[in-house]
């Protein structure tokens, strides 16, 4: 018999083709969106398994469709090995990602019009934030916090005298471009001062938590932390809320029958796989990797005249002012790194004089880079190629010798499940 893959080559070369193209792209390139990464080679079996025909409505044990035998049994364990490796509760494996995530706490746990205070998009948060352009933007009053224009660190005083001014029922902290570490006591101290819940998104840096290798907010007492499932966690597309007991029922509520219908159950078979793999040493040993590589890389750009935002890194990313370092927008930073195979995301920075499509910087990260067994060594020879094809964007011939050498180096670095 034919396998899948064999019957998609005959019967849609199209997707098929685009799906070679694709694959060949991950392996011949380098790798630095920080979000991004590559899962487990099991995680791809189980999203392409007979999970994805099923309907589960509802939770373990209280589903609206028959022949819940086996999804009951792959969301228990993705519920148990979530609490397990993030220390928490109650854990909801459901929402179909990141967004959605989000939205369930604050639709769950709030009143449309109540205040919630978070990150400000151009300062590094995330668009559900509560960016005016997105829908949670115009439902609740969010007090958006930026960070300290002297070093580009959260001002937890600001955020202090805001909580006290405007009384937030919510207190969010968590970002998608910020190199920096969360000071998780004090924003608890500030949230219980005002009698506010406390949230993390910790969609970037779940996987580091997971592996122990960055801070756990529920160590510090926090309510709810979400996290999306497939950037530092190496997991399917999807989200998690993960919350203390008291918020159980509502969060559950929440996310089913409030927001969502039925869960992609292929997705929470491979998070549950996903999850197993976090409890591993070599998992461990791959989270602290990913914060070496991540300093390494950040310390040899800035010794090579380039401007990253706060001066370094705590985590698994940086953020390059290109204008300020190589007076380039990052637009055309982004473009002239994709001709050498590097691959970045143009990104705006903390009070950004240049539109979102053009703006002042690039944003890089290990994580994927890292899980394909890059180290510190092969940083210094990643910052050299960023340095060089940025600070002569038109020099063609070296911009093709550099894709060249590029090339090469990746095929010493075999990309899981590919
Ligand atoms: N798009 C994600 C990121 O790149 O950070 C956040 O949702």
């Amino acid at each position: 018999m034919n396998s899948n893959i064999e019957l998609l080559e005959q019967n849609d070369p199209a997707v098929y083709a685009a799906l070679r193209g694709e694959e060949s792209r991950q392996r011949s390139g380098i790798e630095l969106i920080p979000s991004e990464n590559y899962t487990f080679p099991e995680v791809l079996a189980t999203l392409g398994s007979v999970f994805t025909n099923k309907y589960s409505e509802g939770y373990p044990g209280r589903r609206y469709y028959g022949g819940q035998e086996f999804t009951d049994q792959i969301e228990n364990l993705a519920r148990d090995r979530a609490k397990a490796v993030f220390r928490c509760e109650h854990a909801n494996v459901q929402p179909l990602s990141g967004s959605a995530m989000n939205q369930a706490v604050y639709l769950g746990l709030l009143e449309p019009g109540d205040t919630i205070m978070a990150m400000d998009l151009s300062h590094g948060g995330h668009l559900t934030h509560g960016a005016p352009v997105s829908h949670m933007g115009k439902l609740f009053n969010f007090i958006r916090y930026v960070t300290d224009p002297s070093d580009g660190s959260v001002d937890y005083d600001q955020v202090r005298k805001d909580a006290l001014t405007h009384k937030p029922k919510l207190v969010l902290c968590g970002y998608t471009s910020y190199p920096r570490d969360i000071d998780y006591a004090k924003f608890k101290a500030i949230a219980d001062e005002v009698g506010a819940i406390t949230m993390t998104d910790a969609s970037h840096f779940g996987g580091l938590v997971a592996g122990e290798a960055m801070n756990n907010p529920f160590d510090f007492g926090f309510d709810i932390v979400t996290t999306t499932t497939h950037k530092s966690l190496r997991g399917p597309r999807g989200g998690m809320v993960l919350c203390r007991k008291p918020f159980a029922k509502k969060i559950d509520k929440s996310v089913f029958p409030g927001l969502q219908g039925g869960p992609h159950m292929n997705a929470v078979a491979a998070i549950a796989v996903t999850l197993k793999k976090a409890q591993t040493e070599e998992f461990k040993q791959y989270a602290q990797q990913v914060l070496i590589n991540s300093k390494t890389l950040a310390n040899a750009l800035m010794s090579n005249q380039a401007t990253l935002i706060t001066g370094g890194t705590d985590n698994h990313m940086m953020v390059v002012d290109t204008v300020a370092s190589f007076g380039l927008d990052g637009r055309r930073a982004e473009e002239v790194l994709d001709k050498v195979q590097i691959t970045t995301n143009k990104q705006i920075i903390p009070d950004d004089p240049l539109p979102p499509l053009r703006p002042s910087g690039i944003r890089i990260g290990t994580p994927a880079a890292t899980t394909r067994g890059m180290v510190g060594s092969d940083m210094e020879q990643l910052a050299g190629w960023i340095i060089d094809s940025l600070k002569a964007p038109e020099d063609e011939a070296n911009l093709e010798r550099i894709r060249c050498e590029v090339e090469a180096f990746c095929t010493r670095f075999p990309v899981p499940g590919i």
